[in-house]
C-alpha cells in the first residue's frame, strides 16, 4: 500500500456536534471526501479482485430469488487477504464508528463486498440487527460505495430516524420485509432518504436503521465494501432466531452469551 493510501485510511476524521446529533436523531449519516480518489480506486482494485477469486454465485439472474438478485455477498474477505485486512483495519473508519456510537473503541463484527450486478435486483427494506446476536445497540455499518454510485446504479437509501421502530424487526431481507416496512415506513412518516454518493462519501447506519437500494440499471458493477463495528464491550446475547444462531457460530465462534464478545475474528480496531 503507498504511504499516501495508509496515511489516508489511518488520519483522523472529525465529526463535528451538529454531524454527531444528526446521526443520534437519524441512525444514519452520508459523509462526504472522507476517503481520497487514489484511497478509493486502490480499494476497488484489491477488493474487486478478491470478490471475482472468491464468488460462488454463478447462477443467472433469472433463477435466482430476490435476495440473491440483489448483490454478489463475500464475507470476511479480511482473514482471506492482508491486503483487504490493511483497509479493514483502517483507524480512520473505526474512528468514525466509535466517535458516532459514543463508545470507547469498536471491535470488528465482520466485513463484507456487496456487489450488486449489471441488471442486479433491489435490495429489500431490513435492519440487519436481525440477523445479529447482540446485546445493544451500539453497532454499525460504513457502507463504502468504490465507485461514484448515481440514484441508477442503486446506492444505499435510508429511512431516517426508523431505528426506534419495532415493527418489521423480526423479518429477514425478502419480499415479506420490502412490502411490509414499505407500507410501515410510509404510514409512521420517517422521511425516504435516496441520494447518489459521490466518490470518496462513505455513509455509517445503525443496526437497527432500516434501509434499503434500488435496482442497478446500469451496464457497470456496483461495486461497494461495508465494515460492521461493535461496541468492544458488546455481549454476546442468546440468539432469537436461526440467523442470529448461524452468526454467532460464524462471526463471534466460542463467544458466550451474556459475556464480552472476545474472539479472534473480533479485533479491537482502535
Ligand atoms: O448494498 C446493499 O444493497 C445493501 C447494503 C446493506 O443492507 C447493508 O450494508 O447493511
Amino acid at each position: 500500500m503507498k504511504p499516501s493510501i495508509s496515511k489516508d485510511l489511518s488520519d483522523s476524521f472529525i465529526l463535528t456536534g451538529q454531524q454527531l446529533l444528526f446521526f443520534k436523531e437519524h441512525g444514519f449519516i452520508k459523509l462526504k471526501q472522507v476517503l481520497s480518489e487514489e484511497t478509493v480506486n486502490y480499494m476497488n482494485e484489491v477488493i474487486s479482485s478478491e470478490v471475482r477469486r472468491l464468488n460462488t454465485q454463478h447462477l443467472p439472474m433469472e433463477e435466482r430469488d430476490t435476495y440473491g438478485k440483489a448483490f454478489l455477498q463475500i464475507m470476511n474477505l479480511w482473514t482471506q487477504s492482508p491486503l483487504v485486512k490493511e483497509i479493514v483495519f483502517s483507524k480512520k473508519l473505526a474512528g468514525l464508528a466509535t466517535a458516532l456510537l459514543g463508545t470507547r473503541g469498536v471491535k470488528l463484527y465482520h466485513d463484507q463486498a456487496l456487489y450488486k450486478e449489471p441488471g442486479g435486483g433491489h435490495t429489500p427494506w431490513h435492519a440487519d440487527q436481525y440477523y445479529w446476536p447482540l446485546d445493544t445497540d451500539r453497532c454499525v455499518t460504513v457502507w463504502i460505495p468504490l465507485q461514484a454510485t448515481p440514484l441508477d446504479m442503486g446506492p444505499l437509501e435510508f429511512s431516517a430516524g426508523s431505528q426506534n421502530l419495532t415493527t418489521g424487526r423480526n423479518k429477514k431481507i425478502s419480499d415479506e420485509s420490502q412490502a411490509l416496512l414499505e407500507s410501515t415506513l410510509k404510514e409512521e412518516g420517517f422521511p425516504h432518504i435516496i441520494e447518489p454518493f459521490d466518490l470518496g462519501e462513505v455513509s455509517y447506519h445503525l443496526g437497527w436503521l432500516f434501509h434499503r437500494a434500488g435496482a442497478n440499471r446500469t451496464d457497470k458493477m456496483r461495486s461497494v465494501m461495508t465494515i460492521i463495528y461493535m461496541d468492544k464491550d458488546m455481549k454476546l446475547k442468546s440468539p432469537e432466531n436461526e440467523n442470529q444462531e448461524l452468526d454467532w457460530k460464524t462471526w463471534c465462534p466460542g463467544a458466550k452469551p451474556g459475556e464480552v464478545i472476545e474472539t479472534e475474528l473480533n479485533p479491537e480496531l482502535n
